[in-house]
């Protein structure tokens, strides 16, 4: 172990990387909480063998065999299931990393080196190497997310990191990344978060932060901008970074920050006005400029309130209230916490608050680890604490469409599967939920795991339709009874908005217009909840097979839901017949759910004209040898952008949508799935290509199972619509 301040001093030019022995470094899985482990003694190494997947996952050779040449849909997908089946952690879920977003590492390097946290060595070098890896090699910056052009944020940031973790300045690859910060104006360019970031290391001023007033928290609940009614994300990541603010806590300097002070800015530190970049913000990083609303707003707190009315009473009112529910968001997750942003910062909240012996701190330490992920390139921080209900959901769903269920090779896979999700249902609703704001979730999946504990509406359903459609399985133990698959579907009925459609964690609470003061720049979209397709599809096919297996419960709640969200489907068609999507990479990824949810009212190619419309946005844009491939900058823009190279998990969602659909034009579907075919390797995998995922329009992020679940999935249905037939 060593402390974030021994790497201070260390002048070495780092000619050769320090790596960590890759064979050394295990997965543990427990009930879901995925950590990495890195065995010191040879002991520890022959007592926990390295397994398949922690193989596989750190791109190490697996040494698992080559498999019979699928020549049929079904032997296709058998051959990725006998691969993918592989990977099943101990607990009964998958496991993958979740990375694509440049901006988390640095949250959590700040505040361990602030905190002043022991970073273990091999946490050190394997983060370093990350960077590296991930660094522009034309322009040597990093950008919002990881195929991104480079901005403040990510090459401020991620410099600051490296420094941190022991980098030299004068390393050829830093000289370049500060040359491109410097052409970019330096660290005072960076937008909100990293000007917070940056004035907790004590490397800005606070000046420069535009106002976070805990002082909102105590606006009554009717008021139409009160917090609560904030998307979740941005209220519990406003909640402790509006605690630290009030409080301007920074660190004291220490050599290497006085150095920092030096190194991120185009002018001495001493010379600069911080007060005055407030609003400076390089081009680069502002996807969503401040709105002259919000300018007004930041203007008025600085120069009236700040300085003339802020009561020193009602200040320590509002961080006492604040502190309280930073306190529930810790209780109610065990330190979990909602995500990678306000994890970090709660940490630094307790640290500040509880002193460096806390049992807050020391749990909050803990947990950080919940986030963290090995690969080849070295160590990352995930987007949540993993993707673990979300791809064991989808996975289940999939293997039951290519009818593999029914073959006894896959049962106990299965069976451990189903297990998983049985154990990672809530239970309980959170203590005095309507204190601290919390949407009910008694019957609820997560995203990610039970001790995260946040309901969100299509985890809900793909889990509870994986759960029904596999204890009616012949073969299959009802791990859930009867009762509790009621408390998912109650759960699911909550989360529908006026419009019909279904938001992500909660019904929406707030106006669209509280986006005029969505002050991170860099995002989009992120004030209040909205109407998702995908979100809605996943909640209309989950009541839709509940209507099947339970006629009697609910009927006419789950009759108007499904008409309403049907209605909200197809009013977000877009005139050229695709859906925009908000969680995948993205026309190709809503067209699929879309209309999966119009396909579970009958509304098919034969019956409906935007069907068929949809249908055809999809097959006019069909690449030259049978796939599709959408940018990720169809999220930014709104437009349908091609990539470059048709992309596996892409040509899946679409052979999913037209077969839902009911397109009746064979050639080119059939096209497809053998060019899903074609790329399928010897021992059964796909690789890995784009990125998968989007949030907030602008950052993308991976969904790496994706390439195993989808052409599953594809496959299977092709099958059961055409035959399985010989296709090689
Ligand atoms: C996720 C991941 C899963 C995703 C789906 C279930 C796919 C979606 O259908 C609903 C929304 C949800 C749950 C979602 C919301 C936003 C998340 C949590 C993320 C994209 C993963 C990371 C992201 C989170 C906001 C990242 C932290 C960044 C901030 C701006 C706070």
């Amino acid at each position: 172990m060593s402390g974030p301040n021994s790497t201070i001093g260390q002048s070495h030019c780092e000619a050769e990387d320090e790596k960590t022995d890759y064979s050394r470094w295990r997965l543990l899985d427990e009930r879901g909480r995925q950590t990495w482990h890195y065995l010191r003694t040879d002991e520890e190494v022959r007592k926990w063998p390295q397994s398949i997947a922690d193989k596989y996952h750190l791109g190490l050779p697996t040494g698992l065999p080559e498999l019979t040449q699928a020549t049929s849909p079904v032997e296709s997908a058998r051959n990725a299931l006998t691969f993918f089946s592989q990977l099943q952690l101990s607990a009964g879920n998958w496991g993958c990393e979740y990375g694509g977003p440049m901006f988390l590492l640095p949250g959590l390097v700040i505040t361990w080196y602030v905190t002043e946290t022991p970073i273990p060595e091999a946490h050190r070098i394997e983060i370093k190497n990350y960077l590296w890896a991930r660094q522009d090699p034309e322009d040597g910056g990093w950008g919002l997310h990881i195929e991104g052009e480079s901005s403040v944020f990510g090459t401020a940031m991620n410099y600051t990191v490296l420094r941190l973790l022991g980098a030299d300045a004068e390393d050829p690859r830093m000289v370049k990344a500060r040359g491109l910060l410097h052409r970019l104006g330096g660290a005072v360019n960076g937008p909100h978060w990293a000007k917070f970031w940056l004035s907790v290391l004590g490397v800005c001023q606070w000046d420069i932060v535009n106002p976070v007033p805990p002082e909102l928290w105590l606006l009554p609940d009717w008021m139409p901008i009160a917090p609560w009614r904030w998307w979740i994300h941005m209220r519990q990541v406003f909640l402790p970074m509006s605690f630290v603010w009030s409080k301007k806590w920074s660190y004291s300097p220490t050599p290497l920050t006085l150095e920092l002070r030096k190194e991120l800015f185009t002018q001495t530190y001493e010379s600069i006005r911080f007060a005055s970049h407030r609003n400076s913000i390089s081009p680069k990083d502002n996807y969503h400029p401040k709105t002259w609303v919000l300018n007004t707003v930041n203007w008025a707190l600085v120069n009236v309130w700040n300085p003339y009315l802020r009561a020193n009473a009602l200040t320590r009112r509002a961080e006492a209230w604040t502190w309280d529910l930073i306190r529930r968001e810790d209780e109610n997750t065990d330190y979990a916490n909602l995500g990678p942003v306000n994890g970090p910062m709660n940490l630094l909240a307790c640290y500040i608050k509880e002193g460096p012996d806390a049992y807050s701190v020391k749990r909050h330490r803990e947990r950080m680890e919940d986030f963290l992920w090995v690969k080849a390139e070295g160590m990352l921080m995930n987007g949540t604490n993993g993707v673990q209900n979300w791809d064991t959901s989808f996975l289940i769903q999939a293997v039951i469409e290519a009818g593999l269920a029914r073959e006894p090779r896959w049962r106990k896979m299965l069976i451990h599967a189903l297990e998983y999700l049985e154990d990672q249902q809530i239970r309980e609703n959170c203590k005095e939920q309507d204190l601290c704001y919390r949407h009910p979730r008694k019957g609820a999946w997560a995203f990610s795991t039970r001790d995260q504990g946040y309901t969100v509406s299509d985890c809900t359903a793909e889990g509870v339709k994986a759960v029904m459609l596999l204890q009616n399985t012949p073969g299959y133990p009802e791990l859930i009874p009867d009762e509790r698959i009621h408390d998912a579907i109650d759960i699911i009925l909550t989360i529908q908005n006026p419009s019909g459609g279904c938001s992500s964690y909660e019904p929406t609470r707030g106006s669209e217009y509280m986006e005029y003061l969505n002050a991170a720049e860099v995002f989009g979209r992120i004030m209040v909840e909205y109407d998702y397709p995908e979100c809605t599809t996943a909640c209309v096919t989950a009541l839709s097979l509940f209507q099947k297996l339970y006629p009697e419960y609910r009927a006419a709640d789950i009759g108007t839901f499904k008409r309403n969200a049907l209605e909200y489907i197809r009013k977000a068609q877009r005139w050229d017949g695709s859906w925009y999507g908000s969680w995948g990479i993205c026309f190709t990824y809503a067209g699929m759910f879309a209309l999966e949810a119009l396909a579970s009212v009958g509304e098919t190619y034969k019956t409906s004209e935007r069907v068929r419309r949809a249908c055809s946005f999809f097959l006019d844009r069909q690449m030259a040898d049978g796939g599709w491939g959408e940018s990720y900058r169809s999220c930014e823009t709104g437009v349908y952008t091609p990539h470059e190279k048709s992309q596996v998990v892409q040509t899946a969602w679409v052979v999913i949508a037209l077969l839902e659909a009911g397109c009746e034009r064979r050639a080119p579907i059939e096209k497809a799935v053998k060019l899903i075919m074609s790329r399928q390797q010897a021992n059964g995998e796909w690789l890995q290509e784009g990125i998968e995922g989007v949030f907030n329009k602008s950052c993308m992020i991976s969904y790496p199972n994706y390439k195993f679940i989808f052409p599953i999935k594809a496959l299977g249905m092709f099958a059961n619509k055409f035959g399985d037939v010989k296709l090689q």
